[in-house]
């Protein structure tokens, strides 16, 4: 019998709007993996709800690096680090420690590397902090961003995102600093109907596109939702193009259901019932 894979999950904590590790913390644990969460913040509702002069946000910059000197002194290895949305510049620099102090050969380690969406920054993220992100993501083994995110990556303005496959595969190529990492882009769409992820597997060197049905909504932490079913597939031994195609699938149902029911964009989607298909 297979020991469960570990996961060291770097993500804030938000209360309202599905994102984060309230959406991380129930896929993995689905799809059979252990997830050790190490909080960046604990926050009222994620940042696109309004009101955010009286929301809370709770900094745990301290607490990741107390976490950290914890955990290595624990000489505890996980299978995979993963990062998401991350507060400050010190965040990352404390996820630069945690890589280069507790990677081991076999680790896998996913940064996703959330800065924007819909051609917009994140009004919390500078400039520097994309310039930290950009060198901190060249060590990842495999990277997760949007289609903003990707341009941010590439130093390209909005305007360049390609719009056909070979434009996207050139980019796709690029991403993975010449075979480094691999790369997985979300929200790519070469026809009105269908929306979905590319992906480069850096061991092969093969590029696939996941497509699915294009659903009528925008909702927040689908990147999120995404990433952790990639991760979950990917611990169960799933190939990356395997894993992409399983997450563009799930993120279309629970799209497809949250429109169907019709709750509101900033709740994102209602995946908890289609849990039970990542058994
Ligand atoms: O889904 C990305 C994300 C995660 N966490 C917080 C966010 C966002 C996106 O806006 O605000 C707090």
């Amino acid at each position: 019998m297979n020991r469960t894979p570990k996961v060291a999950a770097v993500h804030d904590l938000s209360g309202l709007g599905r994102c984060s590790l309230s959406v991380i913390l129930p896929v993995l644990s689905v799809m059979g993996a252990q997830c050790c969460p190490l909080p960046t913040a604990v926050l009222s509702a994620h940042t696109a709800f309004p009101a955010p002069e009286v929301a809370a946000f709770q900094d745990l910059t301290g607490a990741m690096e107390q976490t950290l000197v914890h955990w290595e002194a624990l000489h505890t290895s996980f299978d995979a680090i993963y990062s998401g949305f991350l507060g400050s510049l010190q965040q990352i620099d404390v996820l630069q420690s945690l890589i280069h102090r507790l990677r081991r050969k076999e680790t896998l380690v996913l940064i996703d590397p959330v800065m924007g969406d819909h051609g917009r920054v994140y009004r919390t993220y500078t400039p520097e902090m994309c310039e930290q992100m950009i060198r901190l993501a060249a060590e990842a083994d495999l990277i997760t961003p949007n289609l903003t995110e990707a341009a941010l990556l590439l130093g390209e303005p909005f305007h360049r995102i390609p719009t056909s496959q070979s434009g996207m595969e050139e980019w796709l190529r690029r991403l993975s600093l010449d075979g480094k990492r691999s790369v997985v882009v979300t929200g790519v769409s070469f026809t009105p109907k269908a929306l979905g992820a590319g992906c480069l597997d850096c061991r092969s060197g093969k590029i696939r596109f996941a497509m699915a049905p294009l659903e009528p909504g925008h909702f927040f932490g689908t990147g999120d939702l995404f990433a952790a079913v990639l991760l979950g597939s990917l611990l169960r031994g799933e190939t990356l193009s395997e894993s992409t195609a399983r997450a563009v699938d799930f993120i279309q149902k629970s799209v497809a259901r949250t429109l169907a029911v019709g709750t509101p964009m900033l709740d994102g989607v209602q995946f908890e019932p289609l849990l039970r298909e990542l058994l």
